[in-house]
């Protein structure tokens, strides 16, 4: 019966040729050596989107070896071909989005807007990296000697081990994937085990587009074997660098297997981002960009808002209208409905963590002015968008990543507490400031322990700014000029005696 139903979801699909159930690699679309297959799922009916295959540490060795096989060749064409193939990647996206974003919703859950969204999100770091290749740039320095010549060039550090997460699962293989092929290296992807189909159509469209074969390998597998395949991913020697987004818990497992080969690593890893609004802001404003901070992707995004500091003269203008604004605009429900803007969240896991995190801070003292329990009769991943006072520093809620639609606030009294309980936490990636007085957003900009501030807004990811994070929140930026050059490394040349 499951299968019968998303059948029915899936025949939307205009290009039925974009579901694929096989791995690739080296150009092949494959099934794991041993045959084994593992379902995939959409979390808002549980029913069996497709079957995939299990691939283990065998079959991540040999997509491996092809990378870097083919990273002999690759690495020699020019920053113009490797633009051209992009700049086409980019236009096939594009062109399929309705057909990705269907993909997107049936197996991540979010709303088809959304998925829509991710898709012009994703597609961007192709087209921005389809022109950063050609300006990966070295450098001639002055030499302190009379004659000679210091050279310094920027190589690709060779096949880069991708591991994705579920939440943006187009956007996060393209923000890396686009960056590495700019800089000329090779790849060996493990999509997520909840999210497998995504990369899988980006892939084909990649085909498509030009991409030579080898030069992007995809291995899918199920959560039991990924540590297998991981360990693979980073042990084996011909892999330069491995690009992560993920927990930080995984992310200091893998750093940990790159160390012993010393590795190069790119870690884009959890968030506990504040969202600082002080009495001179605009508060309407304020509280339309909190629902996007915090709602978009039902809370499951790194950079989302996990903690509203509220200054104690507009907080209860604030949360009021905070308040009418989730009772009115998150509807719940299947991302393919009409009119639904929060879907399920992802799997059985996360659930159980957003449930445990509410009713704990409920039992020691918050209190739920919406929301604040499942919304089972939805189907067994739905929570309700919920919004918590009363939350205390030595709650769970206010000092883990919460991932999940719960908006969690907490009085402040001056500036100095605000900066002080913001950075009070061992994440440091995205923080958000709502103030019109000029010389507070200054302060607040120099002095928040975050990777990236936001002045009076509540999205900030794009092609163009760095993103990334400090602290346990990760190493590495994403997109903008520095992202490519993640993926090089610097070669110093001398030349000498060449004018004899
Ligand atoms: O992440 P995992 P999960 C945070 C968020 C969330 C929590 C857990 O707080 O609630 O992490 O989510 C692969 N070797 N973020 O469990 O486990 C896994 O298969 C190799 C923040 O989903 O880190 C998947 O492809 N790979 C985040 C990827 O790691 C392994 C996005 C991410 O899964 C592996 C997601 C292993 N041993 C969760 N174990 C962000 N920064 O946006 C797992 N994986």
């Amino acid at each position: 019966a499951g299968l019968l139903r998303n059948l029915g979801t899936l025949l939307q699909l205009r290009q039925m040729h974009l579901l694929k159930k096989n791995a690739y690699i080296n150009g092949e679309w494959v099934s794991a050596q041993s045959n084994a297959v593992f379902p995939v799922l959409n979390p808002a009916d549980d029913a069996v989107i497709a079957e995939i295959p299990d691939m283990d540490a065998a079959d991540a060795k040999i997509a491996v070896d092809t990378a870097a096989n083919t990273f002999q060749t690759w690495k020699d064409t020019t920053a113009k071909e490797r633009a051209n193939i992009l700049r086409r990647w980019y236009d096939l996206c594009v062109k399929n989005s309705d057909n990705l974003a269907e993909i997107i919703t049936a197996e991540a859950g979010k709303p088809l807007s959304e998925s829509k969204s991710e898709i012009v999100y994703g597609s961007s770091f192709l087209e921005w990296f389809a022109d950063t290749a050609r300006h990966i740039n070295g450098e001639v320095v002055p030499s302190p000697w009379p004659n000679k010549m210091i050279m310094v060039t920027r190589q690709p550090l060779g096949v880069v081990s991708v591991i994705t997460p579920w939440n943006f699962p187009f956007a996060m293989i393209t923000r890396k994937v686009g960056a590495l092929m700019a800089a000329g290296c090779t790849c060996v992807i493990k999509p997520s085990e909840d999210t497998p189909l995504t990369a899988l159509a980006a892939v084909q469209l990649a085909e498509e587009a030009g991409v030579p074969k080898g030069v992007i390998n995809i291995v899918t597998s199920s959560r039991k074997n990924a540590p297998a395949v991981g360990k693979v991913m980073c042990e084996d020697p011909s892999v330069g660098c491995i690009s992560f987004t993920g927990s930080t818990h995984v992310g200091v497992l893998l750093y940990g297997m790159a160390a012993k080969g010393v590795k190069r690593v790119c870690l884009e890893l959890g968030g506990n981002a504040p969202f600082i609004v002080f009495p001179s802001a605009d508060i309407s404003h304020a509280v339309d960009q909190a629902m996007l901070a915090k709602f978009r992707n039902n809370g499951q995004a790194c950079i989302g808002a996990n903690r509203f500091l509220v200054h104690k003269d507009v907080f209860d203008t604030f949360v009021q209208a905070f308040k009418e604004k989730i009772s009115k605009n998150c509807i719940l429900g299947p991302g393919t409905k009409q009119g639904v803007t929060c879907g399920p969240l992802i799997n059985l896991e996360q659930t159980k963590k957003v449930t445990e995190l509410v009713e704990q801070a409920l039992s020691k003292g918050a209190k739920a002015l919406v929301g604040g329990k499942p919304a089972a009769q939805l189907g067994t991943k739905f929570y309700e968008s919920t919004l918590l006072t009363e939350v205390k520093p030595e709650m769970r809620i206010y000092k883990e990543e919460i991932f999940g639609p719960i908006a969690v606030c907490y009085k402040f009294e001056t500036e100095q507490e605000a900066l002080q309980v913001a950075n009070d936490t061992r994440s440091g990636l995205a923080s958000y400031v709502f103030t019109k007085d000029l010389g507070q957003a200054f302060r607040m900009s120099r002095q928040l322990n975050f990777g990236m501030v936001a002045i009076n807004d509540g999205i900030l990811s794009a092609a163009e700014p760095p993103f990334g994070g400090i602290k346990e929140s990760g190493i590495g930026r994403e997109g903008s000029k520095h992202g490519a050059e993640e993926y090089t490394d610097l070669k110093y040349t001398l030349f000498s005696g060449l004018d004899k």
